[in-house]
């Protein structure tokens, strides 16, 4: 039950009861004893493990059904009122008839289930940057994540009041259970029934299918981004698919950095960099999302509206990234990893040898395992993940809660590049810097699988599988910000850690060691190192960015800071070709930065 008076939250609960007939109907509150409670269920019921008490305290581990492990960007849609609004790089159905479409699916698709209702606050409850949301699901897994990745609390309730507005977020796995059946350890839809579906206009969400990430967390990439983003291009902000780390010199001055990249590309690992330049230190402030507005000064502020990470496991080791164990080391949810015979986690790239376990598909497992074509086995999935508490995080910076955020001095673009793109370079001015972040190119990675073979993905901002409106709108969007800022702009750069030898090395060391880069980013903010001007941007002088004590010998150094004028072209054109399907919608700043950028490679 509820004591809450909010007529439009009553009646969208009582709506969605009419319409998906769940068993019962449970007011969540966020508590410790609710969180205990469905976890005990969970485990009950098989869904979940309960890992070893003495290793991973208060933790849990869960399999999703082989079907079910990560966003379904192909049935994800943007359904604005007029298809040119959702744009070339959205799915987009008439609102009318997804609703439609939808409602039949929605039509008892919760029988012999509980439907949660879960007040959400994306930002610290009650601070006028926050944004309030209420997912109703039907998959328990959902209310014990959304415990830990947004703030889910009767307070919400309070703040929202008797007329208050929030922005209804409706999940289902979308499996309905008829008397006397057995529920399946995961219930999930097939692939051709699954909708995450987005009605921007209304600030709506609909997903049906789905138990996995983001495709059920709604809070997350659905409201956080999606919805955001086009709130914000209406009304004057930034929702960005960004991480923020304040960066701290040994004088104690204090820079702080929002960076872009797509997922699984190594946002959590340098949200929480342990710097290996003498004095200076990372803190985290978020690792995937940031919300940004121009403050009193007239300089931009983020905030993260974000309780905790959801990162992705594979390759989480003491020597990538301690301090994301360290957040995981309680209070824990592990998805689709390996359980050891003792209840405890592992998975690839972890740092530490597994003798064998229960894999993700919940098979028997060990290490040496191998499929038909001789490949081994894995017994995580790539795209397993973690969700842990950020206060848990030893580098948590203490102004990460603050309602007022952080000011932005830095904004760094990139992707994974084994190619082509430079270890870092520095737009010349903020128009420059869109032009980079619009052009951003990366190749796939684990978070999205069902975008097939492509060799290269541009991915404006990181953000393509997230703008909620038409990317051109969204990207002059960037440009006028950038008017409004002026002088105050962050400044903008370009990063790439992952270029690779024609043998196949890594050419960088990357992890801590990309601490060096950020110093120089620093030191190009204070005026304290010089560049050389390339065809593609500012780059660091020989001997300014330091490189002391690395094993880097000087020819690989030498290929990081390399410009290979005849390859980036080849980029270029990619770029060119990719714009092209934006129309009319292409801001002029775009065309004119690429034919600037044409006219200086040629
Ligand atoms: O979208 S998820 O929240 O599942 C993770 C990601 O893609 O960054
Ligand atoms: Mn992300």
């Amino acid at each position: 039950m509820t004591t809450t008076k909010n007529q439009k939250l009553l009646n969208w609960v009582a709506e969605v009861e009419a319409m998906c007939t769940p068993d019962k109907v449970v007011w969540c509150n966020g508590s410790t004893e609710e969180y205990d409670r469905l976890m005990g269920e969970m485990v009950a019921s098989g869904m979940a493990i309960k890992l070893n008490e003495e290793k991973r305290p208060n933790s849990y581990a869960f399999n999703s059904d082989p079907s079910d492990v990560a966003r379904v960007e192909g049935r994800t849609y943007i359904a604005s009122l007029k298809e040119e609004d959702a744009g070339p790089t959205n799915n987009w159905i008439d609102p009318a008839e997804l609703k439609e479409t939808m409602k039949g699916l929605y039509s008892g698709c919760m029988k012999g289930r509980t439907m949660y209702v879960i007040p959400f606050s994306m930002g610290p409850i009650g601070s006028p940057i926050s944004k309030i949301g209420v997912e109703i699901s039907d998959s328990p897994y959902v209310v014990v994540n959304m415990h830990i990745m947004a703030r889910v609390s009767d307070k919400v309730l309070d703040v929202l009041g008797d007329d208050g507005d929030f922005i209804p977020c409706l999940h289902t796995v979308g499996s309905p259970l008829e008397p006397g059946q057995e529920d399946s350890r995961w219930p999930c839809a097939p692939i051709e029934k699954k909708y995450i579906a987005h009605f921007p206009e209304e600030n709506l969400i609909w997903s049906y299918g789905s138990g996995y990430g983001g495709n059920a967390l709604l809070g997350k990439k659905c409201l956080a981004l999606r919805i955001a983003s086009a709130m914000a291009g209406r009304e004057g902000w930034m929702a960005e698919h960004m991480l923020i780390l304040r960066f701290t010199n040994p004088e104690g001055k204090k820079f702080h950095i929002a960076a872009a990249f797509p997922s699984a590309c190594g946002k959590t690992n340098l949200a929480m960099l342990q710097s290996t330049v003498p004095g200076w230190k990372v803190e985290t402030i978020g690792d995937d999302i940031a919300w940004m507005k121009p403050g009193p000064d007239g300089r931009l502020y983020a905030i993260n509206p974000e309780a905790g990470f959801f990162g992705v496991a594979p390759g989480t080791a003491e020597y990538s990234n301690p301090m994301a164990l360290a957040s995981c080391r309680k209070d824990a949810i592990f998805t689709n990893v390996v359980v050891t015979p003792d209840k405890d986690v592992w998975w690839e790239d972890m740092g530490v040898e597994c003798a064998g376990g229960t894999d993700w598909k919940n098979n028997p497992w060990t290490p040496d395992m191998k499929d038909a074509d001789g490949n081994p086995i894995k017994g995580a999935h790539p795209n397993s993940r973690f969700t842990a508490r950020a206060e848990l995080c030893p580098v948590i910076c203490e102004d990460w809660e603050n309602p007022a955020g952080v000011p932005i001095d830095i904004f760094v673009f990139g992707g994974k590049r084994t190619t082509t793109v430079p270890l870092v370079h520095e737009a010349f001015d903020f128009n420059h810097g869109v032009y980079m972040g619009a052009t951003a190119s990366s190749e796939p990675t684990a978070a999205a699988l069902d975008l097939g073979n492509v060799a290269l993905r541009i991915d404006p901002f990181a953000m393509t599988p997230f703008i909620g409106y038409h990317a051109g709108d969204y990207m002059q969007h960037w440009f006028d910000m950038g008017e409004k800022l002026g002088d105050k702009a962050p400044r903008c750069f370009y990063v790439n850690w992952f270029r690779k030898t024609d043998d196949g090395k890594w050419l960088w060391p990357g992890f801590g060691e990309n601490s060096r880069v950020l110093k120089w980013m620093c030191d190009r903010v204070e005026g304290k190192v010089g560049v050389r001007e390339t065809p593609i941007g500012y780059m660091p002088i020989d001997g300014e960015l330091d490189i002391d004590g690395l094993d880097l010998p000087a020819e690989d150094w030498a290929e990081l800071m390399k410009v290979d004028t005849d390859l980036y072209k080849k980029t270029v054109i990619d770029c060119e070709t990719f714009l092209q399907k934006f129309g009319d919608k292409l801001p002029v700043q775009i065309t004119e930065q690429l034919e600037n950028l044409k006219k200086r490679l040629s």
